[in-house]
């Protein structure tokens, strides 16, 4: 860690003297290395030492990744930022405009449009903001300034300049989050290599421009992680529960339903008593929410593994899926 904080005052350092005291990233050893041992980038090394001699290193990134605002709250305050009525409402009208091609995804992938609009309006803000950061310099950056995660930011930027060859994108150009995600539903390069797909039929993957393509990725992805057509999201649970049935972190194996309710927890509705689910727990000021998750809630937290994350997608969809049956139900 301190080798960390280290490297970052040094960068800090290095802005505030104009960049003096880094070597720039095509003359550096370790870049070098990785550059030389790295598979076929689709560029040639030439013309990817090229690209790294014009990026310079953006350490305030660092720092964002490091301080996640929900490491330091509470589920209800993390709750009140991201499940607002102005993002649900937000979600209606996206959901409206692209009603077309949600129906279309629920039928062929079983995901559910709300699910999907939900993701792309906590991700992006229904797409209106993919970010502003250049991404090969914030990948550059993380892969050989922050050491923790350097091999797996190496891999992304590999991935990147790969999908920048193969999708004739400038690398210069191309601009995402401070953590390289692009797009409505801010995909990483190795998740847009591995579940990004075409989604309005013009036979290439744009997640930059297209918004069809955007939507069917992000129904792929729950798709590839084993989302169940018509299964729950997520129940709530109000009766006592015993605190050491709760898992602390998003688990793919569970306790069949006919087991919760033979150990007394009940729900509002009836499901498939043999569908695996696992208790979680989220504090508010006041108590402990429990809920019961199954597969579909799994595959949202294959999407971000926050547990809060995932109940906020579901909470946002549920808000849209009012919205779009108060919608449809209207003259
Ligand atoms: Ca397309």
């Amino acid at each position: 860690m301190n080798g960390v904080k280290k490297l970052i005052g040094l960068g800090l350092l290095a802005g505030f003297f104009n960049v003096c005291v880094y070597a720039s990233f095509d003359q550096r050893e370790d870049v070098l290395q990785w550059l030389d041992e790295a598979d076929s980038l689709g560029f040639t090394k030439a013309e990817v030492v090229n690209y790294l001699a014009q990026t310079t290193a953006k350490p305030s990134i660092v720092p964002i990744l490091r301080n996640a605002p929900e490491r330091k709250l509470l589920w209800s305050g993390y709750q009140q930022r991201l499940v607002t009525s102005s993002r649900i409402k937000r979600g209606i009208e996206f959901a409206a405009e692209h009603t077309d091609q949600l129906n279309l995804m629920a039928k062929t992938t079983g995901v559910d449009g709300a699910i999907i609009a939900a993701i792309a309006g906590i991700e992006s803000n229904y797409g209106a903001n993919m970010g502003q950061h250049l991404t090969l310099r914030v990948l550059v950056t993380l892969s050989f300034d922050y050491p923790r995660r350097s091999q797996f930011f190496q891999r992304q930027l590999a991935e990147f300049f790969r999908l920048c060859f193969s999708q004739g994108l400038d690398p210069m150009l191309v601009k995402g989050s401070a953590a390289g995600a692009v797009g409505m539903g801010q995909f990483i390069p190795t998740s847009y290599r591995d579940f990004a797909v075409d989604g309005d039929g013009d036979e290439r993957i744009d997640l930059f421009h297209s918004k069809a393509d955007n939507i069917a990725s992000i129904a792929n992805y729950l798709a590839r992680h084993n989302w169940r057509k018509g299964a729950p999201w997520l129940l709530v649970v109000d009766t006592e529960v015993d605190p050491l049935w709760v898992s602390k972190k998003a688990k793919r194996q569970g306790v069949e339903l006919a087991e919760w309710q033979r150990r007394g927890v009940s729900m509002p509705g009836s499901y498939d008593p043999e569908a695996e689910f696992n208790l979680y727990a989220f504090s508010t000021e006041k108590d402990r929410e429990y809920r019961l998750a199954g597969a579909n809630f799994y595959a949202i937290t294959r999407y971000n593994h926050s547990l809060w994350y995932s109940r906020a997608v579901v909470e946002i969809a549920q808000g849209i899926a009012q919205g779009m049956a108060q919608g449809t139900a209207q003259p």
